[in-house]
Formats: C-alpha cells, sequence, structure tokens
C-alpha cells in the first residue's frame, strides 16, 4: 500500500516529525507505506501509483480558481501547490481512490468543486468567534455538530465533538457536486464529503492530526482512511493475479 500526503515544503522539512505523518502512523500505517509530496513533484507523479491520497493543510488558495483577485494583505498564496493538488484530486477521483482533506484540503477541494472561500473570516464576515484560535494547536475551541446522517462522518462521530480551529478563511460558497456534512455553532461549513459515492471522500477545516492522541474519536478518521486504502491495495493485487 501507498499513500501519499501531499505537503508545503515546510512541512516536507519536518519529516516524520510531521503530525500528519504520525497521525497516519498512529492510524496503523506503516512507514514505508507513506510518501510525502509536494508541488515540485508535479510532472512525476501519478495518483494512480497511490491508494490513498491525504491534503493537508498550508497556504490559501489563490483566489484566481474561484474568479477573484486577493482581496488582503494575510493572504498568502501558493499556486503551483495548488495546480499540483488539482491534478492528484482530479485523478484521485476518476479512479476512485481514497481521499481526505484537511484545512486547506477542504477548502482547495471545494473550489476545484466551483466553490468559493471566505478571503479573510475577520473582512468579509461578522462572525464574533475567531476561528483562527491563539495558543495550542491541539486545544480544542470550538464544536462541530454532524448536521448529514447520511454521511461517511456520521459513521465516525455522533452528534458533535469539540475541535481545534486554525483557518483564518472558509468555504463561502459550497462546490457542486458536494455535500456538507458537518457545521461550527456560527454556521460555517467544517466537514464536507461527495454527493455521490466514493470508497472514502471527507475533508474537514480542523485539524484532526493534533487530535488524535487525546480524542478517541479523531483518530477514527485517520483508522477509517486506512483502512480504505487497505481495501484498495487488496483489490489491486487481486486484480493484477
Ligand atoms: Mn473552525
Amino acid at each position: 500500500m501507498k499513500l501519499a500526503i501531499s505537503v508545503s515544503g515546510k512541512e516536507k522539512a519536518k519529516g516524520v516529525e510531521s503530525p500528519y505523518f504520525k497521525a497516519m502512523l498512529g492510524a496503523g500505517a506503516r512507514p514505508e507505506e507513506l510518501e510525502v509530496v509536494t508541488a515540485d513533484d508535479l510532472g512525476k507523479l501519478s495518483a494512480g501509483n497511490f491508494e490513498g491520497i491525504l491534503f493537508t493543510g498550508g497556504a490559501d488558495g489563490d483566489p484566481f480558481f474561484y474568479d477573484e483577485q486577493i482581496k488582503y494583505e494575510n493572504v498568502h498564496v501558493d499556486r503551483s501547490r495548488d495546480e499540483f493538488e488539482f491534478r492528484l484530486l482530479e485523478e484521485g477521483l476518476k479512479r476512485g481512490i481514497p481521499i481526505l482533506g484537511i484545512c486547506r484540503g477542504i477548502q482547495m477541494i471545494n473550489v476545484w468543486f466551483k466553490g468559493t472561500l471566505y478571503q479573510d473570516l475577520k473582512s468579509d464576515t461578522a462572525l464574533e468567534r475567531d476561528h483562527k484560535q491563539a495558543g495550542s494547536r491541539s486545544a480544542t475551541t470550538h464544536s462541530v455538530t454532524v448536521t448529514e446522517p447520511d454521511s461517511l462522518l456520521h459513521g465516525l462521530i455522533q452528534g458533535n465533538c469539540r475541535v481545534n480551529s486554525l483557518h483564518h478563511q472558509a468555504i463561502k460558497r459550497l462546490g457542486h457536486g458536494l455535500k456538507a456534512t458537518a457545521h461550527s455553532e456560527d454556521e460555517l461549513y467544517e466537514a464536507i464529503e461527495l454527493a455521490e459515492d466514493h470508497p472514502f471522500f471527507l475533508a474537514v477545516q480542523w485539524h484532526p492530526e493534533e487530535l488524535f492522541s487525546e480524542y478517541p474519536e479523531q483518530l477514527k478518521i485517520f483508522e477509517e482512511f486506512v483502512a480504505r486504502c487497505r481495501d484498495r491495495a487488496a483489490q489491486k493485487e487481486n486484480a493484477s493475479r
């Protein structure tokens, strides 16, 4: 089994100390099953080489992709990473590869499905809560309610859970072909899934990789993802016999 973890260059430098890497190990993946990839791999990478793709946090998606100019000074983009991840996502969808998105991941997936983003929650909304919490990344600062009973997330987290919040952007208009499966108290989209069937397709706005060691329901997200990746690897193995 080979699983791609798409990260920023900064995250890649952390190597096995990356919380994303640790979360996948915590969920039962072996180190040799994980491949950390960045935009530098565009061109030599095919999603077909993987049984799963994890899109992680990082820079803001370029508003260019939802037909806007950058409106604020605190919007920092990385267009080459956007292009790289769109390519991976498109192929992953076509091939039915399990996909998990985190933070930037949920945002870039929504943009790929022709959705839009709030470029900066403080400037674009009147929300009282600051979704970019100060202090520890593993502190939980708001709750999330699973609002769609017919969803993958409902099988993992029934009702609601406490999450961390490390984002200044968020989904504004939901993309076509997606369904929202969880919301914050102040009505932001905090989780999305594909409207149609897929082996595993989930993206969340919070950072479960900072919470999994303390909160079992957050670990379940990674365990379910790894299990579906293993299913896919087994199917491929059978097909090649
Ligand atoms: Mn939040």
